[in-house]
C-alpha cells in the first residue's frame, strides 16, 4: 500500500493534538476537520483514487493522535463520509470542494453547538448558584458564562486539574468574564462540596448507556456530589456520543507519560515506584442528573436515542474510512 505525503500544516495539527497544545474534545474535533480541509486544499494530483487514498491516510493520522475523545473520530468520519460519493466522480476539483465544504460545515456546526449548549444549559442555573467545574471544558464554560451574562450572580470553584493544570485556563477565562472564581486543589472537592449547588463539567465521550468519560477526577467529583445531593450536569455536543459503544466497543482511557506527574530525577532515584498517568475516567450514568446537548437536555439513559437519531442503526459502518487506507505514519 502506498504511503501518501502529508502537508506540514496537517502534520503539525496532528502533533499539536498529540502533545495537547490543542486540547479539549471540541477543539480537537474542529482541528481535525480543519486539517482535512487543509489536506484537501493542498492536494496536487489529478486522480480521484489517489485523492481518496490520501484523505484516508490523513484521516488515519488524525484519529491515531489521542484515543479517548470520540469527537475526534466522529469529526473525521463526518468529513470522510462523502468518500463513496466522491469515488463516483471524475472532477478532482469538485471532489476537493466536497471535502472542504464538509469540513467547514462541521466546524461551523461545532461552534454553534457550543453556544446553543450555553443557551440551553444556562436555564438550569439560578441566581446565586455556586458551581463546581473540573478541567477546561468550552461547553461547560458556555453554560456558566451564558448564565452570568443573563445577570445571574454565580460563583465558581475551578479545580486545578492535575497534572496538566487545565483548571488554570478555566479560572483565567472566568476571571476575564468578571465571574467570581476560586481555584482549588483537586483533593479539596469533597471539602467544598457542602457549599456547591451544581456541578457542571464537559465530556470527551458519552457511551450508549449514558456513562460519561471526561478528565480524570470527574467520577470522584460526581461521587462526592452524589453523597452531598448536589446535581451533576454534563455539557456535551452530540458528536461526543460514541456510536462504537452501541456495538460493544469499550472506550480506551488514554495513559500519558509519567513525566507529566513527576520529573525524570524522581523516576531515576526511585526505580521501584510505578507512576501512572491516566488522563480520563468513567462516571456511571447513576451519578449524572442530565446531559446538556445542543438539541436539548436529556437524562443520561437517553444517550442511545441521540445515537440512534444521529446514526440510525447503520452504526457499525460509521468509521469505515478512519480504519482503512494508507499505512500509518508515526508522528
Ligand atoms: C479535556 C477534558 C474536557 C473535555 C470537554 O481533556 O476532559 O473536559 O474534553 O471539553 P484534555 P470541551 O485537556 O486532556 O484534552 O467542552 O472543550 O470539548
Amino acid at each position: 500500500m502506498a504511503t501518501c505525503s502529508v502537508p506540514l500544516e496537517v502534520t503539525r495539527i496532528a502533533e499539536d493534538i498529540k502533545s495537547m497544545r490543542i486540547r479539549g474534545a471540541g477543539r480537537i474535533a474542529r482541528a481535525a476537520a480543519r486539517a482535512l480541509e487543509i489536506a484537501a486544499e493542498k492536494f496536487e494530483g489529478e486522480s480521484i483514487e489517489d485523492f481518496i487514498n490520501y484523505i484516508k491516510h490523513v484521516a488515519q493520522i488524525l484519529v491515531s493522535t489521542r484515543p479517548t475523545a470520540v469527537s475526534l473520530p466522529n469529526a473525521v468520519a463526518y468529513v470522510t463520509s462523502v468518500i463513496d460519493k466522491i469515488s463516483r466522480m471524475d472532477n478532482i476539483n469538485e471532489a476537493k470542494k466536497i471535502i472542504i465544504g464538509r469540513a467547514r460545515e462541521f466546524i461551523e456546526y461545532s461552534l454553534k453547538a457550543t453556544d446553543k449548549i450555553g443557551e440551553i444549559g444556562s436555564r438550569r442555573i439560578e441566581d446565586g448558584d455556586v458551581i463546581l467545574t473540573h478541567c477546561n471544558s468550552s461547553a461547560a464554560l458556555s453554560v456558566i458564562i451564558h448564565a452570568f451574562k443573563q445577570g445571574k450572580r454565580v460563583k465558581v470553584y475551578a479545580t486545578e486539574t492535575r497534572p496538566k493544570f487545565q483548571g488554570h485556563i478555566t479560572a483565567k477565562t472566568l476571571l476575564r468574564e468578571g465571574i467570581d472564581v476560586t481555584l482549588i486543589p483537586d483533593s479539596a472537592v469533597r471539602l467544598v462540596m457542602k457549599n456547591v449547588d451544581k456541578v457542571v463539567v464537559g465530556a470527551d465521550t458519552i457511551a450508549a448507556n449514558g456513562a460519561v468519560i471526561n478528565k480524570v477526577g470527574t467520577s470522584q467529583i460526581a461521587l462526592a456530589a452524589h453523597e452531598a445531593r448536589v446535581r451533576v450536569f454534563v455539557a456535551a455536543e452530540t458528536y461526543k456520543f460514541s456510536p462504537a459503544t452501541v456495538v460493544g466497543e469499550l472506550v480506551t482511557i488514554e495513559e500519558r507519560s509519567p513525566l507529566e506527574v513527576v520529573d525524570e530525577d524522581f523516576l531515576k532515584e526511585n526505580k521501584g515506584i510505578e507512576v501512572r498517568n491516566p488522563a480520563f475516567d468513567v462516571t456511571p450514568p447513576e451519578y449524572i442528573d442530565a446531559i446538556i446537548t445542543e438539541l436539548g437536555i436529556i437524562p443520561p439513559q437517553a444517550a442511545i436515542l441521540i445515537l440512534k437519531d444521529m446514526f440510525g442503526w447503520a452504526i457499525k459502518d460509521y468509521y469505515q474510512y478512519t480504519t482503512i487506507g494508507c499505512e500509518m505514519e508515526e508522528i
